[in-house]
């Protein structure tokens, strides 16, 4: 059990109140924790939640946000365990920071990027998502971030690539999940978009949510959002992004490719195999029988804008 180190500036003086007594409430349990089990000798960071400088982004869906709590209390990300409540409790000594990500393969500039250079340098905007879990819930979350077109075009994809594959970090050291004597998938967790959608505007990095860095949980420093496809597309703690000429293998698609496939386009009329995918319930909102239950859109709600990218394509075979 790491011990816990006081940081060197108080963080009153840089955080807003509301983030800076949260923190303080976290700091609280690993100190306390550091006392009952003595010192390890090892240093531990609070992955304390800082707030990013935002600004409007083009897309808000007018519906309530579901709480910050829930968005950061209930979620898959199973380097950190296979239970909702596993990646809260159990991503306190990942540590997202310093990180850097790698963009390579069929580019005319490969490069290496520091996140914290690009949150710097790129306007980070505020974009409110309606996310829908192949489980059939949903959320309603104010991402932070930036079109990933943004970075491709840095690195100047060439005209043979037509798919992006995405890698998300090793690190057994810090995350039990990828350590335990269970493990439920190979790692790294992998996801690919083919170039089109990867290139579209509504495909973002997101590198925070509700106006501060991402939690570890939601996929600290920086993940996916494509919010017209389940939520599995949304690749977590990314390392690597490359430019391939072939559709690159995805994990849930390795793992079960018959209820899990490449594109994963939330779609009302194709069914997992095991359940219905016509409706959803919404966390936050009360129960089965309350207000939860919705219908579940043609991708996601957001037909206007990706349908045709799938033009002519047979949605029940490409699922
Ligand atoms: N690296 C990694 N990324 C991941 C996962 C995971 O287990 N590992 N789970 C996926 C699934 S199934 C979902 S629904 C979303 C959940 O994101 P959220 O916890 O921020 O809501 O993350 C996706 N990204
Ligand atoms: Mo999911």
């Amino acid at each position: 059990m790491p011990t816990y180190r006081p940081p060197a500036i108080p963080s009153s003086e840089i955080t807003p109140r509301s983030v800076y007594l949260r923190r303080r409430e976290f700091m609280g349990l690993v100190a306390g924790a550091g006392l009952a089990l003595g010192a390890g000798g090892a240093r531990a960071e609070a992955p304390a939640t800082m707030p990013l400088k935002t600004v409007p982004g083009p897309y808000k869906v007018d519906e309530p946000l579901t709480p910050r709590e829930d968005v950061t209390t209930y979620n898959n990300f199973y380097e950190f365990g296979t239970d909702k409540a596993d990646p809260s409790r159990r991503s306190g000594d990942f540590k997202p920071r310093p990180w850097t990500i790698t963009v390579d393969g069929l580019v005319g500039k490969p490069q290496t990027f520091d996140v914290d250079k690009l949150i710097a340098e790129l306007p980070i905007e505020e974009r409110i998502y309606r996310m829908r879990c192949v489980e059939a819930w949903s959320m309603v979350i104010p991402w932070n971030g930036f079109p990933l077109k943004a970075l491709l075009d840095k690195v100047e994809p060439l005209g043979s690539a037509k798919f992006v594959a995405f890698e998300t970090v090793v690190r057994p050291e810090e995350m039990p999940g990828q350590s335990g004597y269970f493990q439920p998938m190979p790692w790294p967790y992998v996801e690919g978009l083919r170039l089109d959608e990867a290139m579209h505007p509504l495909a973002i990095l997101a590198v925070g949510l509700y106006g501060e860095t991402l939690p570890n949980q939601n996929g600290a420093p920086i993940r996916l959002v494509v919010p017209w496809k389940y939520g599995f597309k949304g690749i977590k703690s990314i390392v690597r992004i490359s430019l391939v000429e072939q559709q690159p293998p995805n994990s849930w698609n390795s793992l079960q490719a018959s209820e899990y496939g490449f594109y994963a386009n939330v779609n009302p009329e194709v069914d997992h195999p095991r359940w219905s995918q016509a409706t959803e319930r919404r966390i936050g909102q009360g129960g089965f029988f309350g207000s939860g239950r919705r219908p579940t859109l043609m991708f996601n709600g957001y037909a206007d804008e990706v349908a045709s990218l799938y033009a002519g394509m047979d949605l029940k075979a490409n699922y």
